[in-house]
């Protein structure tokens, strides 16, 4: 982070004696000051004077344009000087103003003492604090008696979308180096032991990160993280990986990667693993197993049971079917078309929402009766929807299954919560509901919003931007303004909060669902405030899950600022899908990844919708 250098202000003190307020004496003094300055400060300051002249004159049309009927005339005076003041003392010519340097709340107190507190706790941290000016706007209020029951939003932070395009930049950077430095090659950065962790050992957060690295134009990271796959990246080990990770984050992240550079290494690559990933398929009822060892070609359930996940087998499917696609081998797209034909005609499930698990050797859904949008089913709903705009809107099936689905999500989980009316989407077991959403569901409105966009019912995008809201709230409603893994609504009339949460549920993975949903509401409504609660998050994450040596942590309490308590992982999606989706929130660029063009993955891998004729 760059800080102002005290040397580079040129200081001049003024004394004098007499009537100090007239005129002559001011004008008088200023010359005789001039006079006594030396010939290298007076050309300093003309100099400088020079220069904020011609910023100024530069910067003009670019503030306006961002600005244009979005912000007061005083905002832009304060935007178009504190701009020359930065570019001024920082003596280069990059438009790029740290945000959290330019307008601090009023009745601002000093940041807490976390790094301190997680040293005398025994905890070795480096979370970077910093200064957060749309929290410390919200503890004004408190402070003042203002309990914000529904947290408001403020708007107004002076800062521009490219200043925002720049700060996910940054972020991104920051978490790249730490992977370089202590994790490179490894799946995933321990960002405060400075050390790593693996999975599959297969280079996870780097390949998840390829296509990011490649929207968000960091050429340099692109290059080296492509000569890893070239030269280090093989699949010929011996070593169990989980069928549906690997082929959203590994065979995803390379085919979306494959689409954007033209790159055959990354089709290849693409191959090989969807190739190994095959023996998962080789069970009694064709649904896959949940590992397959892509050294030996063997493929097992957990050792516990002989289920699989339904979302796992039912999330897989667009990259399956873009491989056959590209490689006109039919055998990848056979093998997940036939997991969905059998789900479509499954029984046990309720207004089109499916149970949490389905048996590899029956192929019957087991568990009955328990139905989420979390963990373990969201993105079957999320993938009906993706297949149908893959494959062009031909496969009616998908369609149904989906359509039939939002009206099973209506009628069974539906419901709002209390004082506020936050619209949120529950759960159902055995008939008894239940206020508890965990932030995964979040992808819904994004989902919702992309169904109505591909000509939809315009309910959908309603239904939307409320689920939206209530997002938001279940950051905004937290001390750290970071969601917590899951929550329980409040439906009691007299609550004083909308949202509870449990002690075992005040985590937060760095987790993309929320933002990834504020990218298809932007992207469709146009709507800014959108941005502007993106905003607020991405600097939440910077004051709270940053580590000043590198990279980003999950943390263990959101309900704590002082103590949020680092988990020292930084999970490959943090680099594959949230930064990725907070770049593209910003962006004003729609053809930057074309939602007519695109569908994303759900681990943010975009991948082309196929041509009419195919
Ligand atoms: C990602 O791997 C994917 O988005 C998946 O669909 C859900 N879990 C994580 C992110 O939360």
């Amino acid at each position: 982070m760059h800080s102002p250098s005290r040397k580079e202000f040129v200081s001049l003190t003024f004394t004098g004696s007499g009537n100090y307020n007239s005129k002559q004496w001011r004008r008088q003094s200023c010359w005789r000051k001039w006079k006594q300055l030396s010939r290298l400060q007076r050309n300093l300051i003309l100099f400088s004077v020079a220069l904020m002249l011609v910023c100024g004159i530069a910067t003009y049309p670019t503030v306006t344009e961002h600005f244009r009927g979005k912000a007061s005339k005083k905002n832009l005076i304060v935007m178009v000087v504190g701009t020359l003041f930065l570019r001024h003392q920082r003596l280069n010519i990059l438009p790029y103003v740290p945000p959290q340097k330019q307008k601090r709340a009023p009745h601002k107190r000093g940041p807490p003492g976390l790094q301190n507190r997680l040293q005398k706790k025994g905890t070795r941290s480096d979370i970077q604090v910093e200064e957060n000016p749309i929290q410390e706007a919200k503890k004004a209020d408190k402070e003042k008696g203002e309990k914000p029951l529904m947290v408001v939003k403020y708007l107004g932070v002076c800062v521009s979308e490219f200043d925002r395009l720049e700060a996910v930049r940054d972020a991104f950077r920051h978490a790249w180096k730490g992977y370089k430095e202590f994790a490179w090659g490894q799946d995933e950065l321990r960002p405060i032991s400075k050390s790593y962790g693996e999975w599959f050992g297969l280079g996870l957060t780097l390949i998840d990160a390829l296509d990011t690295m490649w929207i968000l134009n960091l050429r340099e990271e692109f290059e080296e993280a492509k000569t890893w796959v070239s030269t280090e990246l093989s699949f010929n080990k011996n070593v169990d990986v989980n069928l549906f990770e690997s082929t959203i984050r590994i065979l995803g992240g390379l085919l979306s990667t494959y689409h954007l550079t033209g790159d055959a290494l990354f089709l290849d690559k693409a191959k090989d693993i969807g190739t190994r990933l095959m023996p998962a398929f080789n069970t009694p009822s064709k649904i896959p197993y949940s590992d397959v060892n892509i050294g030996k070609g063997t493929a097992h359930p957990p050792r516990w049971t002989s289920d699989s996940t339904v979302a796992e087998v039912t999330s897989i499917q667009l990259e399956f079917r873009e491989l056959s696609r590209l490689t006109q081998d039919t055998r990848y797209r056979a093998a997940v078309d036939k997991v969905m034909q059998k789900v479509h005609k499954l029984e046990g499930k309720q207004d089109g929402l499916v149970p949490m698990f389905i048996n590899t050797n029956s192929g019957q859904f087991t568990h009955l009766g328990v139905f989420t949008l979390g963990a373990r089913a969201d993105s079957y709903y999320e993938y009906l929807l993706k297949q149908w705009i893959q494959g062009g809107q031909k496969e009616t099936e998908l369609l149904e299954d989906y359509l039939q689905a939002l009206e099973g999500v209506k009628k069974n989980l539906l419901k709002k919560s209390s004082p506020n009316s936050l619209t949120f989407v529950g759960e159902l077991s055995h008939g008894q509901f239940s206020p508890k959403m965990d932030h995964l569901v979040c992808f819904l409105p994004g989902t919702l919003a992309l169904g109505a966009h591909h000509g939809l019912p315009a309910d959908h995008m309603e239904l939307a931007k409320q689920l939206m809201e209530t997002c938001y709230q279940m950051y905004a409603q937290m001390e750290t303004g970071l969601s917590p893994e899951i929550v329980h609504f409040n439906m009691h009339e007299g609550s004083i909060r909308d949202v509870d949460v449990k002690l075992a549920d005040r985590h937060n993975l760095l987790r993309p669902e929320t933002v990834e949903s504020l990218f298809y509401l932007y992207r469709f409504t146009k709507d800014r405030k959108y941005r502007d609660w993106g905003w607020e998050i991405l600097q939440n994450f910077n004051k709270y899950t940053k580590v000043s040596t590198g990279g980003y942590t999950s943390i263990n309490n959101v309900r704590d600022p002082e103590y949020p308590s680092p988990r020292d992982k930084m999970e490959s999606f943090f680099l594959g899908e949230t930064l990725k989706y907070f770049y593209l929130l910003f962006s004003d660029d729609p053809e930057l990844v074309s939602l007519d063009k695109y569908v994303f993955n759900t681990e943010a891998h975009p991948l082309p919708i196929w041509p009419s004729a195919e």
